[in-house]
């Protein structure tokens, strides 16, 4: 068992089998100048502070060989997957489907729907696409998860009040236990990060649990030996 300080109170994790990270859509449509994010007038700069934290949960997550999943936001080329409001939305900005400077805007394949250069998954981790905020909605998600046995899942990514949320919300609703790493998830306007994470946690963790990137990482090792370049590393008893 593993229990981590967290708001609004310990977070616990029966066994280590049982826990996923979950990075939600660290794409260059969001973080990077000419994407989605900016078309619709956003502040990257918000977004880009939290790679090399998200970096660290992932190699804590890697150096354990524990599951990984990372989720892509993007529609198919035809546009078929994505709703007519969603295309018609917003006023005198690029659309989903237009074309940007990194290829057409939220569209699977094109080079800035990719995860950043940074966190780019390794052949053993699963990349969910997905059509809509929540990574649960028309995704293989929900089916990985059962076949794993997972029943926790750390979250981290962006936006913090659209696609992280979204998706907590969905995962608690299907009965998974969340903890939210609040410094490796961001949003474009600092004040909704702030508002997502006090009502994820408020009356008793109605959505889930927060945490920092700190108290995770240092509950984790502190759980026991860690695969460190491939071998189990005790010297922490030593
Ligand atoms: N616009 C915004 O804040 N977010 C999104 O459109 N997608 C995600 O959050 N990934």
């Amino acid at each position: 068992m593993v229990l981590i300080p967290a708001l609004p109170y310990e977070y616990e994790i029966p066994s280590l089998d049982r826990v996923a990270l979950v990075i939600i859509d660290m794409q260059r449509d969001f973080l990077e100048s000419g994407g989605f994010g900016e078309a619709l007038g956003n502040d990257i700069s918000q977004l880009q502070k939290i790679v090399p934290t998200v970096k660290q949960i992932l190699d804590t997550f890697r150096d354990r060989a524990l599951p990984i999943f990372h989720t892509l936001e993007g529609h198919q080329s035809d546009l078929s997957d994505c709703p007519p409001s969603k295309l018609q939305r917003g006023q005198n900005q690029l659309k989903i489907g237009d074309m940007g400077t990194m290829g057409r805007i939220l569209i699977l394949g094109e080079p800035g729907n990719n995860i950043i250069p940074e966190l780019q998954p390794l052949a053993n981790e699963i990349v969910i696409a997905k059509p809509g905020k929540g990574a649960f909605y028309r995704t293989s998600l929900e089916s990985w998860l059962q076949e794993k046995n997972i029943t926790h899942l750390i979250l981290t990514g962006v936006t913090t009040e659209v696609c992280v949320q979204t998706t907590m919300r969905e995962a608690n609703d299907r009965g998974y236990e969340c903890l939210l790493v609040e410094d490796a998830t961001a949003s474009y306007f600092p004040e909704f990060k702030q508002s997502t994470l006090e009502m994820i946690r408020a009356q008793g963790g109605i959505v889930g649990w927060t945490t920092t990137s700190e108290n995770f990482i240092q509950a984790l090792s502190f759980s026991g030996g860690y695969v460190k370049n491939n071998k189990l590393d005790m010297s922490f008893y030593e």
